[in-house]
């Protein structure tokens, strides 16, 4: 098949059934640009004032995202949450600093990294041992409250996270299945610093698949991590990708049309993250150790934290 945007016919990496398209490796590359740009401006991300701080695992959507930005100019450093799961966050640290020195540092760029068993004083797969929870809900608060700390401590306006529109099409179908309106609220690409102490967090892929951003990271030669985390195996989320993806492969658009359908219905005022602000103004308060917004007196975080010093492993 040749590229269906090229005059001189070259030959097509990549079909996209969904886009009735074709494309050359610089086509495609144009595309997933174009993608991205439209998602920025849509959505009122960010500008090119804005420092951004996105939020990398070693595997391909977040080293591509942060690969774009810097690509389309903007001022984007990253931050690396090193889990001590052993070979895994291993390799994983390894591509990171590899791509943050070289193609990071050609644009100035920096790599902030956090690593868990120093910072903690055990990897995550220990604290969940002390702490009697699953390995991904102790990883989840972990992660979520050190890239927003970081974000917010060191003066970035914004966070970005590698969320594709699988993740976000699965997330939904999840979300749906068991009618978890809190989260239905929260699951746009863009939610605002609602109060103080809280990042603006943003998903600039969301109008890419996975597929997609695989190959994007083929033609761009972005050095990532294939294996996803040991823990993820069984997980819902993955049950729900494939079921998506069976659903995909007999009717192209499918995860496209269910994701970007919700958004439309959010952006006509159901569950706008405008009233969300609100909400969160209404519920939230400083933690009384950290400091960082919570609906408690003390943040899920420093909950964590507290017994795992107590506990003993399993
Ligand atoms: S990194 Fe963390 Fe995931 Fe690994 S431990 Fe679970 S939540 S699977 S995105
Ligand atoms: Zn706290």
């Amino acid at each position: 098949m040749n590229c269906t945007k090229c005059p001189t016919s070259i030959k097509a990496v990549i079909s996209l059934p969904r886009h009735n398209a074709a494309f050359c490796k610089a086509c495609f590359t144009t595309f997933v640009h174009e993608q991205v740009a439209r998602a920025i401006k849509s959505q009122k991300m960010f500008s090119k004032d804005d420092r951004i701080l996105v939020a990398v695992s070693g595997g391909k959507d977040s080293l591509a995202l942060w690969h774009i930005l810097l690509q389309l100019g903007y001022r984007a450093d990253a931050l690396y949450v090193d889990l001590g799961i052993g070979e895994y966050s291993a390799r994983s640290h390894e591509k990171v600093q590899r791509f943050a020195e070289t193609v990071g540092a050609t644009h100035g760029a920096t790599l902030l990294v956090h690593v868990v068993e120093q910072e903690e004083g055990a990897g995550i797969r220990e604290l969940s041992n002390m702490l009697h929870r699953p390995t991904c809900s102790t990883c989840g608060t972990m992660k979520r409250y050190q890239f927003n700390r970081a974000a917010v401590e060191r003066d970035y306006d914004v966070m970005a996270t590698g969320h594709n529109l699988d993740d976000e099409a699965a997330r939904l179908l999840g979300n749906v299945l068991h009618w978890q309106e809190e989260y239905l609220e929260k699951q746009g690409p863009t939610l605002p610093a609602s109060l103080e102490g809280f990042a603006k967090k943003v998903k600039p892929l969301y109008r890419l698949s996975e597929r997609e951003l695989a190959a994007y990271s083929v033609v761009n030669k972005i050095d990532y991590i294939v294996e996803e985390c040991p823990m993820a195996k069984g997980s819902k989320t993955l049950l729900y990708k494939e079921v998506l993806n069976r659903l995909e492969t007999e009717s192209p658009g499918t995860k496209q049309r269910f994701y970007w359908g919700f958004l439309e219905k959010q952006s006509r005022g159901e569950a706008a993250p405008a009233l969300m602000e609100e909400k969160d103004q209404r519920t939230l308060h400083p933690c009384q150790t950290c400091g960082q917004p919570t609906s408690a007196e003390i943040c899920s975080y420093c909950k964590m934290m507290a017994k795992a010093k107590t506990a003993t492993p399993r």
